[in-house]
């Protein structure tokens, strides 16, 4: 079997996604997500212009040979765009593997170690009492877990708050809009939430909370040591990861979980913070690490030093990487949590797909190969529209991260 054809396909129903499809010559196809949010067109040309050409009459069963080719052989290696578009090749030939074996692809990475994947919600409100109901729907559509997100008084707009129930995106604009960010009232108000909800819902439900890279290490051990009281199940992304080492304080003042890695790319950007168990959970992802191959080595790590999988699951990561995800999060020995926010109904129906969710869990699909598509005509009705995430600043002006 060779590979005979390559489609990038860019389409935004909902939001912007791009998606990879590879045809070999007996006719057999296989999909995988390539989307960077705010720069889908830098991974689109990527693939395109410099991986398809190179792709054409491989052998799509030669998995992990690809992988090497397109790492080592691009000689730049890693990085968020050179990674997702391996992501997605690497996604497409699991689909076709899959497709060839006659089995799911769960099968093909060991089998089930559980009978489903624990998902969670994302509940977010303008304030405290508000967010109750938001938590409450959650619980009534069967969620174990959700995260919860309020505005912070004094500020505008605050990461993590939708316009609308059960739906978030933050990519609003062509050119990036500003939001403004104060750590002192995000502190004083954080842990009263928390206090509210888990009064509110008792010691079951697991709550996490996503603090979006804003703090510092001591702030965040700060935070983390106030939320304690209200157990939580993680505090998400407490600082800029780029500096792992910075973990190690807030691990002296804190027994709060730690979860981070939806912007790492590759195991060397979490090998220190798993190695030295800084962290709890990895929240890495298929399309942003490397694919199935890769993510599943950096779970395998993980696995050695106490650290769970966690994966981001955030609306601009289409249905073909949440497909991919289930199935490895379905066979791993350390899966802890999967993030799961639904997408819009015209973006499901631009991808079709046999996963479901079932009372807290999601199950993946038990067809051949991944058991997800892209409608290609329906996709071409939603052309691709500029979008860009926000960038954010302290009151006083100076840029900080969003
Ligand atoms: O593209 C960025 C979003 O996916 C991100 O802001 C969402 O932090 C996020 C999360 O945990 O889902
Ligand atoms: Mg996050």
């Amino acid at each position: 079997m060779k590979i005979e054809d390559a489609r990038v396909i860019v389409c935004s129903p909902g939001r912007n996604f791009v998606t990879l499809k590879i045809v070999t010559d007996e006719g057999v196809t296989g999909v995988g997500d390539a989307t960077l949010n705010g720069r889908e067109l830098a991974v689109a040309s990527y693939l395109a212009d410099h991986v398809v050409p190179a792709l054409i009459g491989r052998d799509p069963g030669r998995i992990e040979d690809t992988w090497q080719y397109l790492y080592k052989g691009s000689y730049w290696r890693r990085g968020p765009v050179t990674m997702t578009a391996i992501a997605a090749v690497d996604t497409a030939l699991w689909d076709i593997k899959g497709k060839v074996a006659g089995l799911p692809v769960y099968q093909l990475l060991g089998g089930r170690s559980r009978e489903g994947v624990t998902v969670y919600g994302h509940a977010s409100a303008p304030d405290t009492e508000s967010v109750l109901t938001e938590v409450a729907r959650y619980v009534e559509l069967g969620y174990k877990a959700v995260r919860v997100q309020t505005g912070v008084p004094g500020l505008q707009t605050t990461y993590g708050v939708g316009r609308g129930r059960m739906f978030y995106e933050p990519a609003d604009a062509a050119v990036p809009s500003e939001a403004t960010w104060s750590t002192e009232r995000y502190l004083a108000h954080t842990p009263s939430v928390f206090a509210r909800v888990r009064d509110e819902f008792g010691p079951g439900l697991r709550l996490l909370h996503d603090v979006h890279h804003r703090l510092t290490p001591i702030e965040a051990a700060r935070l983390g040591r106030d939320l304690e009281p209200h157990r939580l199940t993680w505090m998400e992304d407490p600082v800029p990861a780029e500096l792992q080492e910075g973990f190690r304080l807030i691990r002296r003042h804190t027994t709060t979980p730690i979860a981070v890695g939806e912007v790492f790319n590759t195991v060397w950007d979490c090998q220190q913070l798993i190695t030295e168990q800084l962290v709890d959970y990895i929240r890495t992802t298929v399309v942003h690490a490397g694919g199935i191959s890769h993510l599943r080595r950096i779970f395998d790590l993980a696995a050695l030093y106490h650290v769970r999988s966690g994966s981001h699951g955030a609306t601009d990561l289409s249905p073909v990487c949440m497909a991919a995800a289930l199935h490895l999060d379905i066979s791993i020995p350390n899966f802890g949590l999967q993030e799961y926010m639904r997408h819009t109904e015209e973006t499901d129906a631009v991808f079709p797909h046999s996963y479901r969710f079932e009372d807290g869990y999601l199950l993946p699909s038990e067809s051949p190969g991944l058991g997800v598509d892209i409608d290609e005509a329906l996709a071409a009705e939603y052309p691709y529209k500029p979008a860009s995430l926000p960038v954010n600043r302290l009151e006083d002006g100076t840029m900080h991260s969003w």
